[in-house]
């Protein structure tokens, strides 16, 4: 697959909860950063995201008496899975790993900072109509393929993928270059969505410049 400068690389929640000795740990969830080292020095525009919540969010099982971090609740929205708390904003866990390092990435965009919202995608928060300004953006910078990796294939990097697709982008998922959760069936359930809404699947290696 031949890339072009239309073409950017959003690299997901890479961040140290996410990884071994976080609170929300994604099995071998640091095997991602080498892999998109590699990526990234064949794009030529990189964006990052981070999950970043305030004390007390919605999404922690610990904001919810008597719940436990993997039990679901049905909040006025969405069916809500309770996780651990996990990215609170300012803390050690919120940052990226020392190890990950993408001083070229232009954008640092920053999610699921609303107490009352959890936002999965980094296009849309999980009412899926209020946005994270990140589709005006793409197009304003005039980019036409967005390609994801990071943290966690079965969350944010594959509800980001499938929602560039709905903010009418070319989205790719690079599975290479992510580590899954895989809590009730969500791998399957994202890989469904995947080819329902026409987000493209490659691998990292075949990507050339
Ligand atoms: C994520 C669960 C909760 C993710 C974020 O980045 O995939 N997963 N918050
Ligand atoms: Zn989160």
């Amino acid at each position: 697959m031949q890339l072009t400068d239309q073409d950017v690389l959003l690299v997901v929640d890479v961040q140290n909860d996410f990884c071994p000795g976080g609170r929300l740990p994604v099995p071998h969830g640091d095997h991602v950063i080498e892999v998109i080292h590699r990526l990234a020095v064949r794009f030529a525009h990189i964006i990052l995201t981070q999950d970043w919540h305030p004390p007390g969010h919605i999404s922690f099982a610990s904001s919810h008496p008597g719940k436990q971090p993997f039990e679901s609740i049905q909040t006025g929205h969405s069916v809500q899975v309770l996780w651990p708390d996990h990215c609170v904003q300012g803390t050690s866990g919120a940052d990226f790993p020392s190890t990950l390092h993408l001083p070229q990435a232009e954008l640092i965009l920053r999610k699921g900072f609303r107490p009352e919202i959890d936002s999965y995608s980094t296009f849309f928060e999980n009412d899926h109509t209020t946005s994270t300004g990140l589709a005006s953006y793409l197009r304003d910078r005039g980019f036409a393929r967005v390609f994801c990796a990071g943290l966690a294939y079965d969350y944010c990097v594959g509800f980001s993928a499938v929602d560039a697709r709905r903010a009418g982008f070319a989205s790719v998922i690079l599975p290479d270059a992510c580590m899954a959760i895989d809590l009730n069936d969500s791998v399957a359930s994202i890989e469904r969505e995947f080819s329902r809404s026409g987000v493209s699947v490659a691998h990292s290696q075949s990507l050339v410049r």
